[in-house]
C-alpha cells in the first residue's frame, strides 16, 4: 500500500488541565452543502444522532446495567444525553457550546480510571475537536486530532486496540475485579478529506496514523472497534499465560460515502495491518451508492465480534461474522422509507455480570444492537435488536 504507514504527525498540543478551556463555537447555520457521512446536513434536521453504550453509572451489587448515550445531529446546539436502558434520563450536557454541526459519540475507559468516559467529536464542518468527558459531563481533555486547521468533521470510536495486556494474562482467570484496560480513541476524517484514521490515547497523543483507503478517496471514513478473533492464545503447560494478543480490538473502517466498502485493521503490533477488505453490499447495484456506518461486538455468543453495516441512505443493516465474513443477517432497522443517517452501537442491553466479560467467554452475556436516527418515527429513541447465543442481532426482529 502507498499509505503513510505508521507515519507520526507532529505531536499535538495537549492542554494542561489547569489551562483547559471548553472549546467554544460561534453559533452559525451550516452550509447547505455540508455533509455528514454523505447526507446533506441541511436535510437532516435533528436527524444524524449518534449512540454509544457503556456502564457509565454504577449499580450496586454484582449485576450491572449499561447506560446509553445519545448525541444530537446537526441543526441544533450539540447535546449529549445519558439514559438508563429503561429510558430514564440520567444526565445531559452541551459538549461544545455554540456548535451546531452535529456530534458523534463513543464510550470507553480512555483515561484508565476503570470507569468509562464519554468521547464526543464534532461531526460536521468547523473546528474538528474531540472532548473526553466524565459520565456527568465534566470535560477532562480536549484536543484536535488533525490539528486546529482541519475543519472537516470526525467519526469516532473507542476500543482497546493496543498497549494494555489482557487481564487473563495476569492470572485473574477472568473473574473478580479486573485491572484497568485502557481503550484508545479512534477517529476517522469525514467527508472531503483524505481517508485518514488515527488512534489516540486519552490525552490526544498520536499512537497510530494511517490512510484507510487510497489517498484519492475523499468520501470520509466511518470507524468502529471490537475484537473479531475467535481463538485465544493458549497457556503453555506449566507456564504463565502469555498476553492474549487476540483480545485486542481490531479497527473496522467503512467508506462514509459512494461505496459500501469496509476494511479491518489490527494495530497492536506497531503499524497497522490490513486483515480484511470487502464490500458489505453489492457495489454494482445502483441502489447501493451510499457509504456505510458501522458498529461491532459479540451479539451471538461466539467469541468474535459481529460487524453491523448500515447502508447510508437507507435503514438497511447487514451483520457479518467478523472473522469469516459470513453474512448472518440482513434487515431493515426503521420500518419505513427512512433514507437519512442511521447510527449504531453494540452493547449489552440487559442485566449482565460485569466480571464475566463476554468478549472472553462467549455465551451468557451476549450483546445487542442499538440504532438511532434522531428524527423520523423514532426520533431520539434507540431501537434495540437483541442478540442471543447462536443468533446475531437482527435475525429475530427488534
Ligand atoms: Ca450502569
Ligand atoms: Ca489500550
Ligand atoms: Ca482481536
Ligand atoms: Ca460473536
Amino acid at each position: 500500500m502507498s499509505n503513510p504507514t505508521g507515519a507520526r504527525a507532529p505531536k499535538l498540543r495537549v492542554e494542561p488541565l489547569e489551562d483547559r478551556t471548553v472549546p467554544t463555537f460561534l453559533p452559525s447555520n451550516l452550509s447547505p452543502n455540508a455533509l455528514i457521512n454523505g447526507i446533506p446536513a441541511a436535510n437532516t434536521g435533528t436527524g444524524g444522532a449518534s449512540i454509544a453504550i457503556g456502564d457509565l453509572n454504577p449499580e450496586s451489587g454484582i449485576i450491572a446495567r449499561n447506560e446509553y448515550v445519545i448525541a444530537t445531529g446537526p441543526g441544533t446546539e450539540g447535546t449529549v444525553s445519558v439514559f438508563s436502558l429503561l429510558g430514564t434520563q440520567e444526565n445531559k450536557f452541551v459538549a461544545f457550546p455554540g456548535y451546531r454541526g452535529g456530534l458523534h459519540v463513543a464510550v470507553g475507559d480512555v483515561i484508565g480510571t476503570t470507569r468509562p468516559e464519554i468521547i464526543v467529536a464534532t461531526a460536521g464542518a468547523g473546528p474538528s475537536v474531540v472532548g473526553v468527558f466524565t459520565p456527568d459531563g465534566q470535560l477532562l481533555r480536549a484536543f484536535y486530532p488533525f490539528g486546529e486547521g482541519y475543519r472537516g468533521g470526525l467519526n469516532v470510536a473507542a476500543g482497546n486496540v493496543l498497549n494494555d495486556a489482557d487481564p487473563l494474562a495476569i492470572g485473574t482467570g477472568g473473574s473478580g475485579p479486573q485491572p484497568a484496560v485502557k481503550s484508545e480513541i479512534i477517529v476517522g476524517a469525514a467527508l472531503g478529506n483524505a481517508p485518514h484514521v488515527k488512534v489516540l490515547d486519552g490525552d490526544g497523543n498520536d499512537l497510530r496514523s494511517f490512510f484507510a483507503f487510497d489517498a484519492g478517496y475523499l468520501g470520509g471514513v466511518t470507524v468502529a472497534a471490537a475484537s473479531i478473533d475467535t481463538t485465544r492464545v493458549p497457556r503453555p503447560p506449566g507456564q504463565p499465560r502469555p498476553p492474549d494478543t487476540n483480545s485486542y480490538a481490531e479497527i473496522i473502517v467503512g467508506a462514509a460515502t459512494n461505496i459500501p466498502h469496509i476494511k479491518i485493521f489490527s494495530t497492536w503490533q506497531g503499524a497497522q495491518t490490513e486483515l480484511q477488505s470487502y464490500y458489505a453490499f453489492d457495489p454494482n447495484d445502483p441502489n447501493n451508492v451510499g457509504g456505510v456506518t458501522l458498529a461491532a461486538g459479540n451479539t451471538d455468543g461466539s467469541r468474535g465480534a459481529e460487524i453491523y453495516v448500515n447502508l447510508v441512505g437507507s435503514s438497511r443493516v447487514r451483520a457479518f461474522a467478523g472473522e469469516s465474513r459470513d453474512l448472518l443477517a440482513d434487515f431493515i432497522t426503521v420500518p419505513d422509507t427512512y433514507s437519512r443517517v442511521v447510527n449504531m452501537a453494540v452493547g449489552n442491553t440487559g442485566q449482565f455480570d460485569p466480571f464475566d466479560d463476554d468478549s472472553f467467554f462467549g455465551v451468557g452475556n451476549t450483546q445487542d444492537l442499538a440504532v438511532v436516527t434522531g428524527d423520523g418515527p423514532y426520533g431520539q429513541q434507540p431501537r434495540y435488536f437483541r442478540g442471543a447465543p447462536g443468533s446475531a442481532a437482527g435475525r429475530n426482529g427488534p
